[in-house]
């Protein structure tokens, strides 16, 4: 399907997802947001696809949900036309690994939707911020829960109350991000990822995947026998059966999704 807003390329098992507004520094508009929860679930449905990167220009990730879209709102339309909702929740239900490839501009809705992807990874040039306050708003799909889980109480709520921005180094530092690399190697490194991911069992991948989210939705009791549980899981599965004899037969393992 040929979108406008967004550019969709898949190759070797990997889809590469990039936002292209790049008048309004990707601005998350409506359109774009339904365009991207589309490819989204296209990529979920593709059985070619076995990871995705989500990434923007060099100058943007995305600068925020589009303001000029939301001026005129009222609460009513916002509320009832639940604003943002059935899209962000159509890219949570992707099983596959998501990763962000973060350079320039994340902000507001765009540093919420890289939080909402499996992990970052971004350029030295990257800032985070949640600076809807400047606009008297607060932050609306996770900068106040999803960022305070990754970097602490202190300083989402420093981020939120002053809106300031966070530089590659602190996000680093503060586990906002899992690396930081120069803005050329960026999009080298997340694919690398990407392409190390999807020479996995997807079952393994997608059943990690779930695993992780769990502990963010669950005791830690809870959690672990979650994840005791899957493990025990894929002892049904032939890529079990495959990865540890590749192991002791000093091989590549040929995982086959069974
Ligand atoms: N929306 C619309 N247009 C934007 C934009 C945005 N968020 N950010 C930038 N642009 C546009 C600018 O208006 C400008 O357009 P023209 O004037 O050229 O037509 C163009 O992109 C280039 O921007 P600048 O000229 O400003 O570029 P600079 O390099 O000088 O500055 C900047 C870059 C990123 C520092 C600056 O553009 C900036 O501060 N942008 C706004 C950042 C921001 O406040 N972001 C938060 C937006 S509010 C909700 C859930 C979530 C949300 C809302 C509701 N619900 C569940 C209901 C989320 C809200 C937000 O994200």
């Amino acid at each position: 399907m040929a979108y406008e807003t967004i550019i969709v390329d898949v190759e070797n098992h990997v889809a590469l997802i990039t936002l292209n507004r790049p008048d309004a520094l990707n601005a998350l508009s409506d359109h774009l947001l339904t365009e991207l929860a589309d490819a989204m679930s296209a990529c979920q449905a593709n059985e070619k696809v076995r990871c995705i990167v989500l990434t923007g220009s060099e100058k943007a990730f995305a600068a925020g949900a589009d303001i000029a879209m939301m001026r005129d709102k009222t609460f009513v339309e916002a509320f009832s036309g639940d604003l943002f909702t059935p899209e962000t929740e159509q890219i949570l239900r992707v099983r596959k690994p998501i990763i962000a490839a973060v350079s320039g501009y994340a902000l507001g809705g765009g540093a919420e939707l890289a939080m909402m992807c499996d992990f970052i990874i971004c350029s030295e040039t990257a800032k985070f911020g949640q600076p809807e306050i400047n606009l008297g708003v607060m932050a609306g799909i996770g900068g106040t829960q999803r960022l305070t889980r990754f970097v602490g109480k202190s300083k989402a709520m420093d981020m939120n109350l002053t809106g300031r921005f966070m530089d590659a180094d602190e996000a680093e530092r503060s586990g906002l991000v899992s690396r930081v690399v120069s803005t050329k190697k960026l999009l080298d490194e997340a694919l690398g990822a990407a392409h190390k991911i999807a020479e996995k069992s997807m079952i393994t991948t997608m059943a990690i995947k779930e695993s992780v989210n769990r502990s963010y939705e669950v005791s830690l009791r809870e959690g672990l026998l979650f994840e005791r549980r899957v493990f025990h899981s894929l002892f049904a599965t032939e890529d079990q059966s495959e990865g540890m004899s590749a192991f002791l037969e000093k091989r590549e393992a040929q995982f086959r999704d069974r």
